[in-house]
């Protein structure tokens, strides 16, 4: 169902009319009052009012992950605090995660945006949404939660966890919607199974799935699994969290992004050229609307393409295919945001361990793991007394406190870890998507 028949289906000439005019608006904000902006600015020499066309959007600053964390947490807020009324933060978990705040408006706005999503993704206010994403900090709960709402539909704030009790719940209030992860997706289907209740005897006709790379082949499992039809549904919290895009249910062919508040380019990740719809690349957003955290032609580093044809559903929207990876090496684990370099600081800190290791994901019952495959140094490794589990446990531990997700380690002996003699591999991704 296209919610929003006035935006959604517009002529693309009138669409980028409204973004153009909505751009120059944000640029004049955001130079007037995010000192970050001002100075960015004017560093490449451009001002509000160099913007007449679209294209000269290209003529902006990007906006990078260690720009927010430069002005961790509230640097590059549009709006003074008592205007802000929530905030959330990235799953990162690096140190400082990335903060986002929203004004009362802002939440309205995305309110209305995951209704939109929502509705194009098949759900009706006759449904009763089983919301299993996390609610917290982490901004799929309540993005979904509020979203829900806003279209008349019912929502069970069920939220991440305790699997066997949301079985219960979906056997007795009989929801007709899933919102979770894909991963979590089939874990649901599972445990149903070992709790003795066939997923394909509930009511569920649709599932609302994201936050995390997934594939075709991990729809048709899902849909086959499950007897649901499954769109993909993509966001960031630096942007808004979820509803920046989805795939309508009748195409479920690229992921339809709502243009009236985001635009989308596709760059080279490598020279930051803007590259031409239909080519792959990392994808860039401006936000049109936001108040609070408004961001110019931010770097996503998550990699997929565009395509301006109008879609089969009624929309002109342009659409986005599905993420096929990442520009850096950031891993997805369980939802949590992991960089490689944040173990390789865990092991720097350690006497009795070698700066070499391997990390190797891999998918088990639908629930993704992580190893490290880790160097004992020489003299540790001479050393008798040296107990080698304690070593595995001590350092399990640490990665755990500063990744926030179990890891689990085995010490190699020493120069055991392949070298390399360009950049490093030191991730093997078993997870077949
Ligand atoms: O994951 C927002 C969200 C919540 C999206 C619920 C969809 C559903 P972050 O925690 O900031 O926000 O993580 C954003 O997750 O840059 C992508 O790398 C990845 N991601 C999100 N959706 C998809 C998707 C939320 N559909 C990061 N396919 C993004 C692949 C996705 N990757």
């Amino acid at each position: 169902m296209i919610r929003d028949e006035e935006f959604e289906t517009l002529p693309r000439k009138a669409l980028e009319a409204i973004k153009l005019r909505r751009l120059q608006h944000l640029a004049e904000r955001v130079y007037a009052t995010v000192p970050f902006y001002k100075k960015a600015f004017d560093e490449k020499g451009v001002k509000p009012d160099d913007i007449t066309s679209l294209e000269d959007l290209q003529n902006l600053p990007f906006t990078l992950k260690q720009d927010l964390r430069d002005n961790y947490p509230f640097g590059m807020f549009a709006s003074p605090m008592e205007d802000v009324v929530r905030i959330h933060a990235s799953s990162g978990t690096t140190g400082k995660p990335t903060v986002v705040g929203y004004t009362r408006q802002d939440i309205d706005t995305w309110s209305e945006l995951m209704a939109r999503t929502l509705a194009a993704a098949g759900t009706h206010k006759e449904d009763i949404v089983h919301n299993a994403y996390g609610y917290g900090l982490f901004t799929g709960g309540l993005g979904f939660h509020y979203g829900a709402e806003r279209l008349g539909a019912s929502v069970i704030p069920v939220s991440g966890g305790n699997t066997k009790r949301q079985v219960l719940l979906m056997k007795d209030f009989g929801p007709t919607v899933l919102t979770c992860t894909p991963s979590y997706a089939l874990r649901l289907c599972e445990v149903a199974a070992d709790e003795g209740v066939d997923f394909k005897s509930l009511k569920f006709r649709l599932g609302v799935c994201g936050a995390e790379p997934w594939s075709e082949h991990m729809r048709a499992e899902i849909e086959n699994k499950l007897g649901i039809d499954a769109v993909d549904i993509y966001g960031l919290s630096e942007i808004m969290g979820p509803g920046v895009s989805v795939e309508c249910v009748e195409a479920k062919q690229g992921l339809h992004v709502f243009e009236d508040h985001f635009i989308a380019e596709i760059i080279d990740p490598g020279t930051g050229e803007v590259l031409p719809y239909g080519e792959p690349g990392e994808l860039v957003f401006t936000t049109l609307t936001k108040e609070a955290f408004p961001l110019i032609r931010y770097r996503t580093r998550d990699l997929s393409v565009l395509n301006p044809e109008p879609c089969k559903c009624g929309r002109t929207l342009v659409r986005m295919g599905r993420i096929t990876g990442r520009s850096d090496d950031m891993l997805i684990i369980r939802g949590v945001n992991v960089f490689p370099s944040q173990i390789e600081s865990v092991l720097m800190g350690r006497k009795d361990v070698a700066p070499y290791y391997m990390l190797i994901v891999d998918r088990k019952e639908h629930m993704d793991t992580l190893e490290a495959e880790i160097e004992i140094n020489e003299e540790a490794f001479s050393d008798s007394v040296t107990d080698v589990h304690a070593v595995e446990e001590d350092i399990q531990k640490d990665i755990k406190d500063i990744l926030g997700v179990s890891c689990k380690v085995r010490l190699v002996e020493p120069r055991t870890i392949q070298r390399s003699e360009g950049k490093a591999q030191r991730v093997i991704d078993k997870r077949k998507l």
